[in-house]
């Protein structure tokens, strides 16, 4: 089941049939200021005000999230970031966090040492007006913190780097407005979809803690995501995910088999907006200000949108250990 209808999406033709796809944005959500929400994903939704909200987000009470009856556990909040907030992690994926300790899925017999340690800049290198187009698409993948071993699939205490601090505390406000206490973010795989590729049906399940929610951000193209059931026969739903949103797989859905069959072409760029600041003094954060205050400006942010244009990236946050465990036991 699951995979014909894989298949049935990721069919090379211009028009495929789409009907069949949930669209959010069709629906009334639930918003957290209504009180209304499913006690199966968000048994408490508090929103503390001494929780301040991240620069790059919206207020809670804005945000629009959805769950799916037939997917327990299953939670989208369709729009928390703000538009700078939106360019702001797309800029980070794409410069900073292919950057070497992290790894890459490029490797040194088929690119430059540069290229591997260093994709965005050897990609940009000043001087050169145009970008190698094989080495834009050849890069899918990058993994931070505990660093996912594609072929074990099993995590290693001795791969293991720093995790980015602004991912962290971004991670870590939204599982403490969705009433998760503890999640600990500790590794991350960056996916990068150039439009016409994929990623097949899996389950995440290399993490030793199973019970802590995953987080899955959006940016830039369109998505057609399948959630499944706990095995390969079970009929998945399809579902757009649009830039900015966040996905979260926790409980029942969390080891539920899932893939992306389609990414497709946006008609609308949420990443380019106003965006209404929160924060009279934002900067007294793990975020980069840099970087914040950069992206606003449209020469620098220029390469970043040649890219978002026709690609799409997902950022996926885990916690691999139990919260009472601090290292992998060998
Ligand atoms: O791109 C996505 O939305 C899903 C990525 C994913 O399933 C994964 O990294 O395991």
């Amino acid at each position: 089941m699951f995979k014909q209808a894989f298949k049935r999406y990721k069919i090379k033709t211009e028009s495929p049939d789409l009907q069949d796809v949930i669209d959010l944005d069709q629906y009334e959500a639930i918003n957290f200021d209504s009180g209304c929400h499913n006690p199966a994903i968000v048994p408490e939704i508090q929103i503390s005000p001494s929780l301040r909200v991240p620069v790059g987000l919206q207020s809670p009470n804005d945000w629009r999230c959805y769950t799916l009856a037939n997917h327990p556990g299953l939670l989208v909040i369709r729009n928390p970031f703000t538009p700078t907030g939106q360019r702001y992690w797309i800029a980070r994926s794409l410069r900073d966090y292919p950057q070497a300790p992290n790894y890459v899925n490029l490797d040194a017999k088929h690119f430059s040492v540069n290229a591997v340690s260093n994709w965005w800049g050897e990609l940009h290198q000043s001087g050169h007006k145009t970008v190698d187009q094989r080495l834009k698409t050849a890069m899918r993948w990058t993994t931070l913190g505990y660093h996912h071993n594609w072929d074990t699939k099993v995590y290693d205490e001795a791969k293991h780097t720093t995790f980015p601090s602004d991912l962290s505390s971004l991670c870590q406000y939204f599982s403490l407005v969705l009433g998760y206490q503890h999640f600990i973010p500790q590794a991350a795989i960056v996916n990068y979809y150039p439009i016409g590729t994929t990623l097949s049906g899996h389950t995440d399940h290399s993490e030793l803690n199973l019970a802590a929610p995953l987080f899955s951000l959006s940016f830039g193209q369109t998505a057609i995501f399948l959630i499944g059931g706990m095995t390969l026969e079970e009929q998945p739903t399809a579902l757009y995910l649009r830039s900015g949103d966040v996905l979260v797989m926790s409980e029942k859905s969390r080891l539920c088999y899932h893939a992306v069959p389609r990414v497709m072409k946006t008609h609308k760029k949420s990443w380019n907006g106003n965006s209404k600041e929160m924060h009279e003094d934002p900067f007294n954060t793990s975020m980069d200000s840099e970087l914040y205050d950069q992206v606003k400006d449209e020469d620098f942010w220029m390469p970043f949108e040649g890219y978002i244009n026709d690609s799409r990236i997902n950022i996926n946050v885990r916690q691999v250990l139990p919260s009472d465990v601090s290292q992998i036991h060998i």
